[in-house]
């Protein structure tokens, strides 16, 4: 019998790459997790619930908007932002979410192209936890063609007037500012419309059978007057938005890799201790073929984020690279999770375990933030320099 010292989570090692604030932030976040999240995510996927009370938490540690700089964000490295996405979707997809949301889709276009007088209110508030925002994009006709949305900015004397609906939206009910995308006679602007404005209302998507400790709503604008000071005057255009999802794709493509991590771990667990036949579960060839498999594909997806995020701080991370990774990874964690799931046998459909859990809110990630199929056409379109859309 051959004895391994090697992590099983982290074949090649990944983590002994790592700078030491890289690894100290790993820690803390998986204590914070370990700690908070894991005692309490099944009850609140159960419940239908996101445990806002953890959001204090969140901020105390500086994971909200953690690679901005300046406003009481902490500016970390990219590798670091990434660490925190993967620590956290190992306790739940939902609480990384949030996290995305809050920081990668609400504080970065403020940050990036907001006024001076936006960022001073609303940057600090957010990375403190105690403003919560989200990020309109995706309208009921059809999220995968944002160009074509509906929602639309008038002018009328210096304000505008917003009118047009936005369609599962995360935090939508519970954020007190929404960035929210329309079209205007120039193009696509970003407006920052908070809760209470007159003719904005949210309605929360119920009966989810994914990221079920996540908010979800749909957001109402009936003649919504904003003034000018609230419109973001750094971008016009689908650059804006589309700017943004590439932060928050590239924390995706770091996060599933927690949620595949999680299956694994109980699974390894799991065929260790089961007896069948006379012997463990994990003695037959044909399950230690799929865990080796597993292992195989977890590492690959290591390796692309981790290169993905050396190529950010670089700047030379191009959006179909995180287009690539963001499929890649997607998949391989949901194939991941599903293959644990069917390995747990009936104890697999139980809430017992963590892989339904995670296999259910996988099926919301691969959608969100560009569905795989639109992943695959922008690099079919890098590839042949035809666009397919
Ligand atoms: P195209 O018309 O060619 O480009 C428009 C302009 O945008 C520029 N651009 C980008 N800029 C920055 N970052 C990017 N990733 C960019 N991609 C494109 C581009 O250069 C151009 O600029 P300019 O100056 O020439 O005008 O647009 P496209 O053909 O690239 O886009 C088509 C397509 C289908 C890829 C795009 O529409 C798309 O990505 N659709 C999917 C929509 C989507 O992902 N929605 C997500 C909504 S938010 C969400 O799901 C949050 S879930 C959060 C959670 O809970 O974690
Ligand atoms: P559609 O665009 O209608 O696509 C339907 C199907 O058609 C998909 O399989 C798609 O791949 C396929 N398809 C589309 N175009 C093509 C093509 N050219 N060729 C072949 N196939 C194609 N959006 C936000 O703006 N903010 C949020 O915070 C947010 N949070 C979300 C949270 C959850 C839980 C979910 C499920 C979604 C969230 N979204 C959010 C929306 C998400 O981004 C969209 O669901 C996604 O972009 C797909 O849009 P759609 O649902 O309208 O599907």
């Amino acid at each position: 019998m051959s004895t391994t010292t090697l992590d099983p989570l982290d074949l090649y090692g990944i983590r002994g790459t790592l700078t030491e604030e890289e690894r100290m932030v790993q820690d803390a976040v998986q204590r914070l997790v370990n700690e908070r999240v894991l005692p309490i995510i099944r009850e609140c996927f159960e419940e239908h619930r996101f445990p806002r009370d953890l959001i204090p938490e969140l901020a105390a540690l500086g994971l909200l908007g953690s690679s901005l700089t300046g406003y009481g964000c902490a500016g970390l490295n990219a590798i670091c932002y990434g660490l925190i996405c993967q620590e956290l979707e190992r306790g739940d997809s939902g609480i990384r979410s949030f996290v995305s949301v809050q920081s990668s889709l609400c504080m970065y276009p403020i940050h990036a192209y907001g006024s001076e007088e936006q960022k001073q209110k609303y940057l600090p508030p957010m990375a403190r936890g105690e403003l919560i925002g989200c990020f309109g994009l995706t309208e009921p006709h059809g999220g995968s063609d944002p160009a074509n949305m509906k929602t639309h900015a008038r002018h009328r004397g210096r304000d505008w007037v917003l009118n047009g609906s936005k369609m599962w939206i995360t935090n939508g009910s519970i954020a007190d500012v929404a960035v929210v995308w329309a079209q205007t006679d120039d193009g696509i602007r970003g407006f920052l419309v908070d809760k209470g404005a007159r003719g904005f209302t949210t309605q929360l998507i119920e009966r989810k059978f994914s990221l079920r400790a996540s908010v979800t709503s749909a957001l109402f604008f009936d003649d919504v007057v904003v003034p000018q000071e609230c419109v973001l005057p750094g971008v016009v255009g689908l650059k804006g938005p589309l700017s943004c999802l590439t932060q928050a794709r590239y924390g995706i493509a770091w996060g599933v890799i927690g949620a595949a991590q999680a299956c694994l771990a109980q699974m390894l667990d799991y065929t260790g201790t089961r007896e069948l036949f006379g012997r463990p579960l994990a003695q037959n060839q044909a399950i230690q073929i799929r865990l080796a498999d597993m292992a195989r594909r977890i590492t690959g997806a290591q390796l692309i984020a981790l290169e993905l995020g050396r190529m950010k701080e670089r700047g030379v991370m191009q959006p179909v690279h995180v287009s690539l990774a963001k499929w890649n990874n997607c998949r391989m964690a949901l194939d991941v999770a599903r293959d644990c799931r069917d390995m747990l046998g009936g104890a697999g459909i139980s809430a017992e375990y963590a892989p339904i859990r995670h296999m259910l809110n996988l099926e919301s990630v691969i959608t969100y933030e560009g569905t795989e199929t639109i992943h695959e056409l922008s690099v079919g379109r890098e590839l042949t320099g035809l666009n397919a859309f």
